[in-house]
């Protein structure tokens, strides 16, 4: 009776000093395990700091430097455990290379881990528990509490990672340093380091400066080069800067394909040997180095050389993906290998190439890391990781072929460079869904391999920061934020944890105020129409405009043609306007932080009469003018060179000339489409388009000339039109942006009835 009344008593006790986990603890990735207690330790200027362990030093000084910083208190140094103190220890019956503890009480607070890494690892739990400006470069006045807790913490995963691309466009060595800073934060530790592309070649080789001369400049077509690259004195540095942070760099040199800036800069290593430049389009280029040839390989061996030295990894990524083998089909030395080897494959080249490399990866003691496709053609050593790309597919394969696997599937979300909520509210992508919540429903462990029992092949995850539509670093930051802490997330917490209301709840509270002390450009979600945005609603008596904003956000609004601020109206339901107006909105957090503004312009129309031409035969009248004009603006006067012809559908406007992609020398050519389009009935229709211009009754409805890289655009828009014909005037300009030809774009002009589907104008709607 007495026991079980002690236990009642003790279980209270517990119950009510260690609540469930609640407010005041924020930490990103959400910890293995929580218990919150009541009340806070408060740092105060008699606070000590205590740092006990070899090496210990290393893990947390970054930490005493940011609280000394931000508090003004001078943490001189006390002694481990005791009161108004705050401790690292290095402590062996702590379990895991990356584990830690930290117990804070009222008086004190104690970590504990077995290895630096793990104190590092409590450091940044510590930083997340404490307020937002301590992560601000300026000496604040701020509550300096952290809540009374007890933090049992380890990693779901060994490695964490996220892949760079400074290929595409040049990313410089301060601003990687940066994102290994922030991303260490969120305990990811691993850089994947993307260095060598068709498109650009950017780390310095001793031995072959032509790699760097001509193979780190992109023709720009604008009258510029894209250029920029490592020496190796500053991959040295950001190795080091990235050890200091516990993030081990995975270098990535690209083979056999997607080789075309060393191609460029040493034509022998490819079949044909042709003098041609780094690819100045984005995509998969299909000239690729030439396993026939033995110095193609001894170029291999001596960039391995110099590489290996400057990544102490014991990972080395080879590439291997996208790699198309039309030019080996007809090469003679290609061919000449397959007949000794008694290949009759292409894809065995493939392996073979893969093979020797990894073998000589090998006496270098690097294990090999590559994209799926290096299980293509068999034959691949079983230390080969191999890294799923192409959805799971090939993660699973390998598991069950015995290989590691890291997951970083395109297919569910683990791809940054893809769409983060609605791609005509948000800088260019290229296209795909990777929104939050799908990057945080990604469990890297397949069911097929949990089944099968081979969970334990999967080492972790990884998100990919492809750069072609990221041309800078502010533009990476948001793309990276915050979805890299989803990511991080998945990697570090164990699954039964996971808890999108509650991430969402962190990463757009505490979590959002933190980044913004650093000092990031997170993305702010701009509230959104359902079923596709549009910037110029029009309407003939009265509309409702619906907005949506991600979930645990909110939206404020104005109707006044004031700015929207935190005291604006919440939006609660559709805004029913009757007269021309601009709604102006903005997407909310929880924290206060706040999207830029947006505007929908709302005008009440009379609907707009048909026009009535004596006669009309079917298609549009096209013209077509010669040169490289990058605006519809300096199209202006230009002659047009071929006039008049007729055309049945929009989408020819792109599709004139012979125009030959991946070289110099191709020639430019802008077009307009002109005549009548039959609209069916009386109505609202809305138009979206990637042409530079468009215009229905003279009257431009869309302009997109303020997108640099015609991929998407936010200015789809209404009118209100009789059903009869109205004048349509499309303006098409042709031209390399920044990687992406407009010739590449569909071409055409897509319609719908106000709330209806979208489709294409078709030709039977064409008339001049
Ligand atoms: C495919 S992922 C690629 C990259 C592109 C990326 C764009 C992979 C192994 N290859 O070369 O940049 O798509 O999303």
């Amino acid at each position: 009776m007495l026991r079980k009344l002690f236990i009642l008593v003790l279980s209270l006790f517990v119950l009510t000093t260690y609540a469930a986990e609640a407010n005041g603890i924020e930490i990103i990735p959400r910890p293995a395990k929580v218990e919150r207690g009541e009340g806070y330790f408060r740092l105060t200027p008699r606070t000590r700091l205590a740092v006990k362990g070899d090496d210990a030093e290393r893990a947390v000084g970054a930490f005493a430097a940011k609280v000394r910083h931000a508090t003004g208190y001078a943490l001189s140094a006390g002694k481990a455990g005791s009161a108004n103190v705050v401790s690292f220890v290095l402590d062996k019956s702590v379990n895991g290379d990356e584990a830690y503890t930290i117990d804070i009480s009222h008086d004190r607070v104690v970590c504990r881990a077995s290895r630096p890494a793990g104190l590092f690892y409590a450091a940044q739990s510590l930083l997340q528990l404490l307020p937002a400006e301590v992560e601000g470069s300026k000496t604040a006045a701020a509550d300096w509490k952290m809540p009374v807790c007890r933090i049992e913490d380890a990693p779901r995963f060994a490695y964490r990672g996220m892949m760079l691309d400074p290929c595409r466009h040049f990313l410089p060595a301060e601003d990687v340093k940066r994102q290994i800073d922030l991303l260490s934060s969120y305990k990811i530790n691993r850089l994947h380091w993307h260095l060598t592309d068709d498109q650009g070649w950017r780390i310095e080789i001793k031995k072959y400066p032509e790699l760097t001369k001509v193979g780190a400049r992109r023709n720009m077509f604008d009258g510029t080069f894209h250029t920029g690259f490592y020496t190796q004195d500053e991959i040295r540095d950001v190795v080091a800067y990235a050890a200091e942070r516990f993030v081990e760099v995975v270098p990535e040199l690209e083979l056999p394909g997607h080789g075309m800036a060393a191609i460029a800069a040493y034509p022998h290593l490819s079949c044909r040997g042709e003098q041609l430049t780094p690819r100045v389009l984005w995509g998969v280029e299909e000239v690729v180095m030439c396993p026939g040839k033995e110095d193609m390989f001894d170029f291999l061996r001596d960039v391995i050389d110099e590489m290996t030295p400057l990544f102490p990894s014991g990972l080395f990524h080879i590439g291997g993906d996208e790699s198309p083998r039309y030019e080996w089909k007809k090469c003679p030395k290609c061919q000449a290998r397959m007949h000794e080897l008694g290949y009759t494959k292409e894809a065995q080249l493939q392996s073979y190439v893969i093979g020797r490399v990894e073998k000589y990866l090998r006496t270098k003691g690097k294990t090999i890391v590559g994209w799926d496709e290096i299980l293509e053609g068999g034959d691949l050593d079983t230390t080969a990781v191999v890294m799923s790309w192409r959805g799971e597919k090939g993660g699973i394969e390998a598991a069950r072929q015995h290989h590691h696997v890291l997951m970083t599937p395109s297919s569910h979300g683990l791809y940054l460079d893809h769409n983060q909520y609605d791609p005509a509210l948000e800088q260019i992508s290229i296209g795909g869904n990777a929104t939050i919540d799908r990057i945080y429903a990604y469990d890297p462990v397949p069911e097929q391999l949990r089944e099968a029992g081979l969970g334990h092949y999967v080492l972790g995850v990884q998100g990919n920061n492809w750069s072609e539509y990221t041309p800078t670093a502010a533009a990476l930051e948001a793309r990276l934020y915050p979805r890299a802490l989803a990511v991080a997330e998945i990697a570090w917490t164990p699954l039964e944890r996971k808890d999108f209301k509650d991430f969402v709840r962190r990463a757009y509270g505490e979590g959002a105020r933190q980044l913004d002390s650093r000092g990031v450009r997170q993305f702010i979600a701009q509230p959104a129409q359902p079923g596709g945005s549009t910037e110029r609603v029009a309407f003939t008596d009265e509309v409702e405009i619906a907005l949506e904003v991600p979930e645990g956000m909110q939206i404020v609004y104005t109707v006044d043609g004031s700015r929207p601020d935190a005291a604006s109206p919440r939006y609660e339901s559709p805004i029913r306007l009757s007269s021309t107006t601009v709604v102006r909105c903005r997407g909310v957090l929880p924290s206060g932080l706040m999207s830029p503004m947006r505007e929908i312009w709302a005008e009440r129309q009379a609907l707009a009469p048909a026009c009535r031409p004596d006669t009309v035969s079917p298609g549009l009248l096209m013209n077509v003018y010669p040169g490289n004009f990058r605006t519809a603006a300096a199209l202006g006067s230009a002659q047009a060179a071929k006039t008049d012809s007729v055309i049945k559908k929009i989408e020819t406007l792109r599709s004139m000339a012979g125009w030959l992609p991946a070289v110099d020398g191709y020639k430019d050519y802008a077009a307009t489409a002109e005549g009548y389009i039959s609209i069916p009935e009386d109505g609202v229709y809305e138009f979206r388009t990637l042409h530079a211009q468009l215009f229905i009754d003279d009257r431009r409805l869309i302009d997109n000339g303020d997108i640099f890289v015609l991929r998407s655009s936010p200015h789809n828009a209404q009118c209100a039109l009789r059903a009869g014909l109205h004048k349509i005037r499309a303006v098409f300009v042709g031209g390399i942006f920044d990687g992406w030809p407009t010739y590449w774009n569909e071409g055409n002009v897509d319609f719908r009835p106000s709330g209806g589907k979208w489709q294409k104008i078709g030709a039977d709607m064409l008339f001049h």
